[in-house]
């Protein structure tokens, strides 16, 4: 087979396969890294976005969700579960559905984006809204784990985060060696702690003669980590990152000793400025939760000169309701040459 053929056979070497005979791939990864101009030349620096949308289901959690499927499959399990503030929950039905399996998936009642719960419910999910918030339904998805046989695909399974490191690996891939800052939203903090391990194992391997300093956003009104304490009412319009205790949060403080980094917070307004600006100045229609990478460099600053990397990780598509409500309504004209001139003379 020629072309790409995702993740798993790509990177086959940096994996323990043991037992796999047979990927369960949508030919996830190989994203595009994009120069960005705009932001390049606004904070005197070299940025570059890292376009995890464009994965099958929309975002990055594709990488994990290839492995631990695949995984998942070979040990034999015919139903996985997954807690889910949206994007894992469409990644896992879409690869249950793929390797023939049943998903099941809980998700904070009417505080998810319209488009990924639409994805699960199209791809064949038993959806099921948890009258809470995300931390309940991942603490019941580990609690149902204990009383049926059923494997749990959040990022606490740690194929999802060996699968999630190989966006690191792409980077360094195409830029050379790796970016001096690596900026990225925090939810779960996984996604931070499987990018800090790609970077360190192609470090070792003599891939890259640098690492980078992880920057890490959290939202204002979901951002433990930057409190120091869990928030039991987390609050931001960006719904993917709406998480007040997160899963790998011990990691993440490591990831950030060890790379010189911070874990900071961006407020909504700034995230939706900056998401609106990646997508009218960069032409990348991101999702809110994503453009919290941008908002945090924006807010911050990066030293001049320097090389940074912001992951945008899901599709705008995902979240249309926020896309039009913070975007003025289109004004309605008569169907006529008269009044089409006049509106735009
Ligand atoms: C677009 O789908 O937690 O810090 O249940 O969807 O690895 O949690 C999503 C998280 C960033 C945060 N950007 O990543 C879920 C879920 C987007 C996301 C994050 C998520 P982590």
């Amino acid at each position: 087979m020629t072309g790409w053929n995702g993740l798993l056979r790509e990177y086959a070497q940096w994996f323990n396969l043991d037992g796999v005979d047979e990927f369960v791939t949508l030919q996830e990864g190989n994203t595009p890294l994009i120069h960005a101009d705009r932001l390049s030349e606004r904070l005197e620096a070299d940025v570059w976005l890292k376009c995890e949308g464009l994965n099958p289901s929309g975002s990055f959690k594709d990488r994990g969700m290839t492995m631990a499927i695949t995984k998942a499959k070979a040990n034999g399990a015919q139903r996985v579960i997954c807690g889910s503030t949206g994007n894992t929950s469409a990644s896992a039905a879409a690869y249950a559905a793929k390797a023939g399996m049943d998903c099941v998936v809980l998700v904070p009642e009417g505080k998810i984006a319209l488009g990924k719960l639409a994805q699960a419910m199209v791809y064949g999910a038993e959806v099921l809204q948890i009258r809470g918030n995300f931390d309940q339904a991942l603490n019941l998805a580990r609690e149902l784990t204990q009383h049926m046989a059923i494997t749990i695909v959040n990022s606490i399974n740690p194929d999802r985060i060996e699968g999630q490191k190989t966006g690191a690996f792409e980077i360094v891939d195409v830029l050379g060696n790796a970016p001096d800052i690596l900026s990225i939203p925090v939810g779960n903090a996984g996604n931070i702690t499987a990018y800090w391990r790609g970077f360190t194992q192609y470090h070792f391997a003599g891939h890259c003669s640098t690492l980078p300093k992880m920057w890490g956003f959290q939202a204002a009104g979901a951002a433990p980590i930057v409190l120091g304490r869990p928030v039991e009412n987390p609050e931001t319009i960006a719904t993917a990152i709406r998480i007040g205790n997160p899963a790998s949060w011990v990691p993440a403080l490591e990831v950030i000793h060890e790379s010189l980094g911070d874990i900071r917070a961006v407020t909504d307004d700034e995230i939706i400025e900056a998401y609106r600006y990646v997508a009218r100045y960069e032409s990348v229609f991101c999702e809110p939760a994503s453009a919290a990478s941008v908002a945090g460099i924006l807010k911050f600053g990066v030293p001049k000169g320097s090389t940074v990397v912001c992951v945008l990780t899901g599709n705008g598509l995902k979240d249309p309701e926020t896309a039009v409500s913070t975007s003025a309504t289109p004004p309605v004209i008569d169907a006529t040459i008269k009044a089409l001139l006049e509106k735009l003379s």
